[in-house]
């Protein structure tokens, strides 16, 4: 038997949706506020990924300027046809539904083709005589919500015909997250239901004509965890894509949230991956009908640990793909190689704008970020690291230029509360080492003139930058470095560690 552990992509990566060509897997996740958009991994046996880099890498691609937190990109779908890769999705922000295209899984993709379709969550089907069908959420006259069907042209993104609802789904709130498949000469179509939040489901209907009636799995739910008991690893597990792998094996991949402590969580919705069979009857059953574990055991060899530890020494002259901005950045105020050099702007992190800003999603409770870091520019400037979940949720280690040294404090934006904790002179230096130790339920922010000499500037809960304290975000907390007004902060390197007890630790 070999164990694996979910998330297989942990911390804020939503949304996936999966295909596979040959024996490469690849695994597209949405991307909201940040930029590029849409990141993009690949994997040879589902369980070991990496980020090849994003899908949206151009302004003109993902123009996200000024658009709210949570806007910008939703769900998208990753298909592959005849050579090419299709990967379309929603800008809810700015353009509404559209698609790109490449023949090269890591070159550039196209530019945006637009569809005319309202709603969310568009996934794309070929059918046998080579029809393309778009599917993606869509309401009827009365306004009740259902998975709309139309035929499209892929040459120009128009649509062939009307939109016609081919499922309400099961009752649930909100059916989305749409893809049909093609299995035994039956359709089938997969979608989510009961909102992503802890009343999340899969359920799935087939039918003999792409067009329905439809008729829905007597088994259906076919995986949810909105009845289970609160201290289950995952909740508001949905929003799937399934996948028939090389050896004639299905999964499914989807997220769900990691609760730090009851009815909150700070991570983000996480992907993990869920084994399928088919019953005598043509019917999914996901992981025999049991709930997904964070340690799952399945047929094979060598058990898979996902990674935690990582430095980063900014030595290309591009961020590696782990790294995101905030909205579309200012790239004049970004130099990398060499560790890297960030100058201040305007904007701050307190506004819907494009602070200069670099962070990489928190993906595990327990984890220790540090930095060394050399500033320089005018008193009222600032610059440090963070950790940020939107523009009113943030807590930061920032260091302001000091007559002959850097003054540091800890600053907490909650809503319409801020604190600033008491300032912390270091003399006679213009570089610190900065840390944040991560605990599940609490951030320590540090600083000192090395590693091994660091004092706590202050502490603060995970609880407050959980999101449900917030309006409805479906991002997660990033560890990042950013500069505010007329400085220039230089980042020798960006390392993290994994900080959980050894007693913890299945590798140790
Ligand atoms: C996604 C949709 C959803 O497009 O949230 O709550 C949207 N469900 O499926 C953003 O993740």
């Amino acid at each position: 038997m070999r164990t694996y552990e979910n998330p297989i992509i942990p911390g804020f990566y939503p949304d996936p949706s999966i295909c596979r060509v040959g024996s490469d897997y690849y695994l597209v996740n949405s991307s909201f506020e940040f930029f590029p958009g849409v990141p993009l991994w690949h994997s040879r046996d589902l369980f070991h990924w990496e980020q090849i880099g994003h899908v949206l890498t151009r302004d003109s691609q993902l123009p996200l300027q000024n658009c709210r937190t949570s806007g910008g990109i939703f769900a998208p779908t990753i298909r592959y046809r005849d050579g090419r890769f299709y990967m379309i999705t929603t800008n809810v922000s700015n353009g509404g539904n559209f698609f790109v295209w490449t023949d090269d899984i890591r070159g550039a993709w196209s530019e945006p083709i637009y569809v005319d379709q309202p709603g969310i969550d568009p996934s794309l089907f070929w059918d046998d005589d080579g029809t393309v069908y778009y599917t993606g959420t869509h309401s009827d006259a009365q306004g009740n919500p259902g998975i709309g069907l139309f035929p499209l042209d892929l040459e120009t993104g128009k649509r062939l015909g009307e939109t016609k609802i081919i499922w309400y789904g099961t009752g649930g709130k909100c059916p989305e997250g749409p893809h049909l498949y093609k299995i035994n000469g039956w359709y089938y179509l997969m979608i989510a239901e009961g909102g992503t939040e802890y009343g999340h489901m899969e359920t799935i209907a087939r039918s003999r004509s792409v067009w329905g009636p439809y008729e829905s799995c007597p088994h259906n739910p076919i995986v949810t965890h909105r009845n289970a008991h609160r201290t289950v690893d995952f909740h508001a597990v949905g929003h799937g894509d399934l996948v028939e792998a090389a050896d004639g094996k299905w999964w499914m991949v989807c997220h769900a949230i990691r609760p730090s402590i009851f009815m909150l969580h700070h991570t983000g919705r996480e992907t993990i991956l869920l084994p399928v069979e088919w019953d005598e009857n043509g019917w999914p059953v996901v992981n025999d009908g049991r709930y997904i574990t964070a340690q799952m055991q399945v047929e094979g060899e060598g058990d898979v640990r996902v990674p935690r530890s990582w430095r980063d020494d900014f030595a290309s002259p591009e961020p590696e793909p782990r790294w995101a901005y905030l909205r579309n950045p200012d790239r004049s105020r970004y130099a990398f190689g060499n560790g890297l050099t960030l100058r201040g702007g305007t904007d701050t992190l307190d506004e819907i704008g494009a602070p200069t800003f670099l962070g990489v999603r928190q993906q595990q409770f327990e984890l220790r970020y540090e930095t060394r870091m050399q500033l320089s520019g005018v008193a009222s400037a600032a610059a440090g690291m963070t950790i940020f979940h939107t523009n009113e949720h943030h807590y930061e280690l920032l260091a302001h230029p000091a007559e002959n040294g850097l003054s540091v404090q800890l600053r907490r934006r909650v809503v319409d509360m801020q604190t600033i904790s008491e300032p912390v002179f270091f003399a006679d230096t213009d570089t610190l080492v900065l840390r944040i130790e991560a605990e599940r339920t609490k951030y320590t922010f540090l600083a000192g003139p090395d590693a091994t000499h660091l004092r706590v500037i202050g502490t603060g809960s995970t609880q407050l930058l959980s999101t449900e304290c917030m309006n409805c975000t479906f991002t997660g907390c990033f560890a990042g470095l950013f500069a505010e007004g007329d400085c220039t902060a230089h980042f020798a390197y960006f390392q993290t560690e994994d900080a959980r007890p050894n007693t913890q630790r299945l590798d140790a």
